[in-house]
């Protein structure tokens, strides 16, 4: 390769690197905003559904409920705004451990709960009617809040 063609292909490869760079900096820009703390806290909402699940085994019937996302991540300081539509159920009164939020979700109807996720961890949201495979669950989900 001459000397004068390397250079035109240095040329060509910093122009494309260059074009590159200009192109992908508005989507650099957002994720880098996306994680940092802010001053006020911001509402994270997620919709969620009431599933269930059904099965054989050797004969037996099997089922499961679940809540559908099975697990949200938030950041300690969100507040979060849970919308949960019962679809499969009639009913499944539920806690936040480690939370003082308690709900119930009704077939047909959308319940809403909202709380401040202050503290760091993975908590368990618990269905009391179906909270171990024995009582058609375990039906539980899990609300990851990463620290600050
Ligand atoms: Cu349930």
């Amino acid at each position: 390769m001459s000397t004068r063609r390397y250079w035109l292909y240095l040329v060509v490869l910093l122009f494309l690197a260059g074009v590159v760079t200009v192109w992908k900096a508005p989507f650099v820009a957002r994720d880098a905003s996306a994680g940092q703390p802010t001053a006020s806290s911001q509402e994270k909402k997620f919709y969620m559904v009431t599933g269930e699940f059904k099965g054989r085994y050797q004969g037996k019937k099997l089922e499961a409920y679940r809540w559908d996302p099975g697990m949200i991540v938030v950041h300690q300081g969100d507040r979060v705004h849970l919308m949960i539509r019962g679809v499969s159920g009639k009913e499944h009164p539920f806690s936040i451990e480690g939370y003082n939020v308690r709900g119930n979700v009704r077939q047909g109807h959308m319940t809403h709960v909202s709380f401040t996720a202050n503290k760091p961890g993975t908590f368990q949201l618990i269905c009391h009617t179906h909270p171990t495979a024995e009582t058609n669950g375990p039906m539980i989900g899990y609300i990851v809040v990463l620290p600050r």
